[in-house]
């Protein structure tokens, strides 16, 4: 079957649906007090639930915030390419563009209360939870002044204080790992969930499963979050996946099919879930997203995809242009104060980025602290490739 077949389902076109126009005052971010109506893009399929409505109330604030919230991911990220490429980023580096509607929707339907934990593709999840730019761009220059203290790199940001549990490398072992934070949940009474994250390749693992069986056993308030970009590097889901359909694999779990380039659908995709996961214990949401970068910045992520596929979803889904649709139409701003934010925000990246580059790399005396093992010797490679050898403290 051509490639341009079997990946049409992934164009669907904006939803212009939005039923409440009201003269609204032009002045963005502070008018708090206009509600505006807007329809998700697409209906959400249930699995052993009734789905929540497509219909979503909003604010002009809570437009502008989304615009911006997405715009300042979107710009890090391109920012983190060129950086990458300049070898001041070395290792590890997976890009999250095209998938922002995910961590901003989620983040608009719960508190730091809520504990999240993903894999490597995290520095989007970082910010929405707080993080600072100088602290992701120094984490990604391995500066001392990064989230992890320049020691975990792209793959590894963490933000504890803001129930930001990192940052995983192994494909599907944070899953686990968030039913755990789940279980201190409901045991220490806390009337919070956690939302576990992984993609449609880890959602093929088998510690999924059984993390997945434990949690609906024990009521967990556990809330897995397939974020389904359609790859597992290079290999398409129709190769490596039977069924498909992600949010229907818990089988005896409930599940929610979400469009995971509408912020809006996500926010109300995610308030559901907690609501539901309080009350009944885990449900999977199935993400529909998309990457616009490879996998990682060793893939030009152009060999096992057209070029067509990605310019038609980048036109006919972008989460931020959706936005920004939403922003116009409702006469919140104009493009031209659009276009002003986003320059603004690529100034205030510019500006981390120059703040990160001045800090210093950890001391190598760092090397033996926040390690488990003591009394072994140690070799390790510094970013300059010079080895270091040394016998624990
Ligand atoms: C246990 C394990 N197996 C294989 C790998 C190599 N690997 C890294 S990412 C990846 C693909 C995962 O794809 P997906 O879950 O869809 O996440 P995405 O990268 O699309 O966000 C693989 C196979 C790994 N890191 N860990
Ligand atoms: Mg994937």
């Amino acid at each position: 079957m051509a490639l341009t077949h079997r990946y049409s389902n992934l164009l669907k076109p904006f939803s212009t649906a939005v039923s409440y126009t009201p003269s609204l005052r032009r002045s963005f971010s502070t008018d708090d007090s206009t509600s505006i109506t807007v329809e998700t893009s697409v209906p959400f399929t249930g699995h052993n639930c009734e789905p929540p409505s497509r219909t979503v109330t909003t604010t002009p604030k809570e437009l502008i915030t989304f615009f911006r919230d997405m715009a300042m991911m979107r710009r890090m990220e391109i920012a983190a390419d060129s950086l990458y490429k300049a070898k001041l980023i070395r290792g590890f580096c997976h890009l999250y563009d095209g998938q922002e509607a995910v961590a901003i929707g989620m983040e608009a339907a719960i508190t730091k209360k809520d504990c999240i934990i993903t894999a490597y593709r995290d520095h989007c999840l970082f910010l929405g939870r707080g993080g600072t730019l100088l602290e992701a761009f120094a984490e990604l220059m391995g500066r001392k002044a990064g989230c992890s203290k320049g020691k975990g790199g792209s793959m590894h940001f963490y933000k504890k204080e803001s129930g930001f549990y990192g940052g995983h490398g192994i494909v599907g072992a944070q899953v686990p790992l968030g039913c755990g934070l789940a279980f201190a949940q409901k045991y220490s009474k806390e009337e919070h969930v956690t939302f576990t994250m992984y993609g449609d390749g880890a959602a093929n693992q088998g510690q999924l499963f059984e993390a997945l069986n434990m949690a609906a056993l024990w009521d967990l308030p556990a809330i897995l979050v397939c974020e389904n970009n359609h790859y597992g590097m290079g290999t398409a889901e129709w190769r490596a996946a039977k069924s498909p359909a992600y949010y229907k694999r818990g089988d005896y779990v409930p599940g929610l099919k979400v469009d995971g380039m509408d912020a809006f659908a996500v926010k109300q995709a995610c308030k559901f879930a907690k609501e539901h996961a309080l009350k009944n214990g885990p449900i999977i949401l199935e993400m529909d997203t998309y990457r616009y970068h490879g996998h990682s910045m060793s893939d030009p992520g152009s060999t096992y995809r057209t070029r067509d596929e990605i310019t038609g979803v980048r036109q006919e889904r972008d989460p931020i242009e959706r936005i920004r649709k939403l922003v116009l139409s409702h006469d919140i701003a104009t493009e031209k104060e659009l276009k002003d934010m986003e320059k603004e925000i690529r100034k205030e990246v510019d500006e981390a980025i120059a703040q990160a580059k001045e800090i210093p790399m950890p001391d190598p005396s760092e090397l033996f602290t926040n390690v488990y093992v003591k009394g072994f010797g140690v070799e390790a490679c510094g970013a300059d490739r010079k080895e270091v050898r040394a016998v624990l403290p």
